[in-house]
């Protein structure tokens, strides 16, 4: 931050030529390997783009892509410095306020000195060929906020699962100095397990009112959750809220001990009028200074990384051995084959993966 200030000043102008130069040359990279440790150095520097394009790689399958990748974090690995991070899950139903939380929530964050990324899972829909939620992942205060760096993710077609990709932009995101990483998720379906696999701590946010019936929540979220926010309590809910919020520390009770050794807190919040927020941000310390001492914290990320080296490999064999197979004469028919309902998809499976061990052999 310190330096871009400086180049915008002109202060150091050699500098700012040699970080534009590396730019155009990580831009241009088409074909051509762009330089791993010009472009290390400027993840490092806090470049924005340099970030950006980094994340792009989580993204993508290309065999090519995923090799500078891997070069990329090695450099970054091999330059140390890590920050003492927090990651953060946010997840609740569709509509619960978890995007207008986060721009609260994470301004309050800056305020309190940290800097901090959010990787928004964007439910940008195949079918619909847009987000269903409009442009709120945007976060248009936080992403203009200079401490800020926000990033919906596409999870359209993902292959491999909607998160794949995730962990290795969280770990950009720190290298690039960023101690809180936000990770947004889409509230439907998969993506909370895997959202909840990637982070330290995951807040749930609810709704006032239906509390008896977990507002479709299913149970196993809320036993994944290390605090339960209760949002729109604003507009004349104010009551509801808090009666549903004591509702859920009964129901909470019943649940089996958090493998984090905590209490876990339920408030009563408003996204919108911005209330409860650093009531939020302090159970968060609380819980990140409790893991601390206790050790939780590590354990949780070391059997983190053992788990997603366990996805990583299944989707590298994944990848290695589909690699060319979907344009080949056996996929065609296999895919005839299945349609027609004249093969079984397990059976179908099985013979695709035998004839693609043979050839890659
Ligand atoms: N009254 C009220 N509305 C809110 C609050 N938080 C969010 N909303 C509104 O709820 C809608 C969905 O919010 P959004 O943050 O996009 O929800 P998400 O789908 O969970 O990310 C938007 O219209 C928000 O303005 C709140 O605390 N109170
Ligand atoms: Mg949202």
């Amino acid at each position: 931050m310190a330096l871009d200030a400086a180049d915008k000043k002109g202060q150091n102008p050699k500098g700012a030529l040699a970080r534009q130069n590396a730019l155009a040359r990580i831009r241009a990279a088409q074909g051509v390997r762009p330089d791993v440790a010009d472009w290390a150095a400027l993840i490092r520097e806090g470049n924005r783009e340099a970030l950006g394009q980094a994340i792009t790689l989580t993204e993508s399958h290309r065999t090519s892509d995923l090799e500078l990748l891997d070069a990329l974090l090695d450099a970054l690995e091999r330059d140390g410095g890590h920050t003492e991070s927090l990651r953060i899950g946010i997840t609740g139903v569709p509509g619960v306020g978890k995007s207008t939380f986060i721009e609260q929530f994470g301004g309050t964050l800056i305020e309190q000195g940290h800097r901090v990324a959010v990787l928004a899972i964007d439910p940008s829909s195949s079918r619909t060929g847009g987000s269903i939620l409009g442009d709120k992942t945007r976060m248009e205060h936080l992403s203009q906020h200079a401490a800020a760096f926000v990033r919906p993710s596409p999870t359209g077609t993902s292959l491999g699962g909607v998160t794949r990709g995730t962990s290795e932009a969280t770990i950009l995101c720190e290298a690039a100095g960023y101690d809180r990483i936000i990770i947004e998720t889409v509230g439907v379906g998969q993506s909370e397990t895997s959202v909840r696999a990637l982070t330290d701590a995951f807040i749930l946010l609810m709704l006032p009112g239906g509390g008896d019936e977990l507002q479709g929540i299913k149970r196993g979220i809320m036993e994944m959750a290390d605090l339960l926010l209760v949002n729109k309590c604003d507009s004349g809910r104010e009551t509801l809220a808090e009666e549903t919020a004591n509702q859920y520390r009964k129901a909470l009770h019943l649940f089996p001990p958090n493998p984090g050794g905590h209490q876990v807190e339920v408030l009563t919040i408003s996204a919108l009028d911005a209330k409860g927020i650093e009531e939020s941000c302090t159970a968060l310390e609380g819980l990140q200074s409790k893991w601390m001492a206790n050790g939780w914290l590590d354990q949780q990320r070391s059997e983190q990384r053992v788990d997603q080296f366990r996805q990583h490999v299944q989707h590298l064999v994944f990848i290695r051995r589909m690699e060319g197979g979907e344009v080949s004469e056996k996929w065609r028919k296999l895919m005839e084959e299945l349609q027609n309902g004249t093969i079984q998809p397990f059976h179908a499976a099985r013979e695709w993966m035998n004839e693609r061990m043979d050839s890659n052999r």
